[in-house]
């Protein structure tokens, strides 16, 4: 089973997780564990002090290396209690890699992980350097900390878990649709006003339609996100179906002109 140990100043926010949802079930059923830990827990002083001014001066503050260090030790603590071992520790930080899918199933084979959330303008860099194995992101903009990043990491890898997701649930996973967008969805009504599901989902012939799908697949990554076309490299086959797609589109726009 995978332990998340996360540490944060807002441990509250992570109880969305345990609300409702594929995490939610998983932790239920004992197929991951969710621990945290909040560094004002750990310190001495009457005022719990987490942060301090940044040396050179500036706004904001930063949050201290010693409570960060002490609960680590004492995640560390507990882990050997447990007989689990080491964990790698990941700090969530915009100068991360961002988080991937092939990253994502990486972590889901860990036993233990250690996220650190940053709140302010983040932690003293003495701690990364020395106690974090690696920085994650998750994307190229600005937030107010750590939390949501960590959960959208603990949502990515649970749902890599085996057993986590159900047969209907992990379709994606098993399909040979891997690295590409979806193809298009479509449920009831068959004609909403005078929108039509395209003829060939109501056919029934499975083979034609999983060919459409494919293609509908192909088309729509070609189209949105180009930048994954060219990091997945496509079998011939995907190629021929690619291109028959963008001939039927252009043929598709020549008939309504
Ligand atoms: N963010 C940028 C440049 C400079 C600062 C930030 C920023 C939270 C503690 C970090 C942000 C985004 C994705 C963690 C952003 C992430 C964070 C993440 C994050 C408070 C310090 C901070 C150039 C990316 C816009 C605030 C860029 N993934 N600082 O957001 O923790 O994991």
């Amino acid at each position: 089973m995978l332990t998340f140990n996360i540490v944060s100043l807002m441990p509250q926010m992570f109880e969305i997780l345990k609300m409702d949802g594929v995490v939610s079930r998983a932790l239920n059923e004992q197929k991951l564990k969710l621990d945290l830990w909040n560094p004002r827990d750990f310190v001495l002083d009457a005022h719990n002090t987490i942060d301090d001014r940044p040396y050179g001066g500036g706004p904001g503050m930063v949050m201290m290396i010693e409570p960060l260090v002490d609960t680590l030790e004492e995640i560390q603590k507990s882990l050997a209690k447990a007989n689990k071992g080491n964990s790698k520790v990941i700090y969530l930080s915009p100068k991360g890699q961002t988080l991937s899918h092939k990253k994502s199933l990486e972590l889901s084979k860990e036993k233990n992980l250690i996220l650190i959330s940053g709140r302010y303008e983040g932690i003293d860099q003495r701690f990364i350097d020395q106690y974090v194995d690696e920085e994650i992101s998750i994307g190229d903009f600005v937030t107010t900390g750590g939390e949501l990043p960590a959960m959208v990491l603990v949502d990515a890898v649970s749902r890599l878990i085996p057993g986590v997701l159900n047969k209907a649930e992990s379709y994606q996973e098993d399909s040979f649709f891997e690295g590409l967008l979806d193809h298009c969805h479509y449920t009831r009504p068959e004609i909403f006003k005078d929108l039509k599901v395209p003829e060939v989902l109501l056919s029934g012939d499975h083979k034609k339609i999983a060919k459409w799908r494919k293609k509908n697949a192909l088309l729509e990554t070609f189209k949105k996100r180009p930048d994954l076309i060219n990091n997945r490299e496509l079998t011939i086959e995907e190629s021929r179906l690619l291109q028959e797609a963008l001939k039927e589109q252009e043929q598709d726009l020549n008939k309504r002109k």
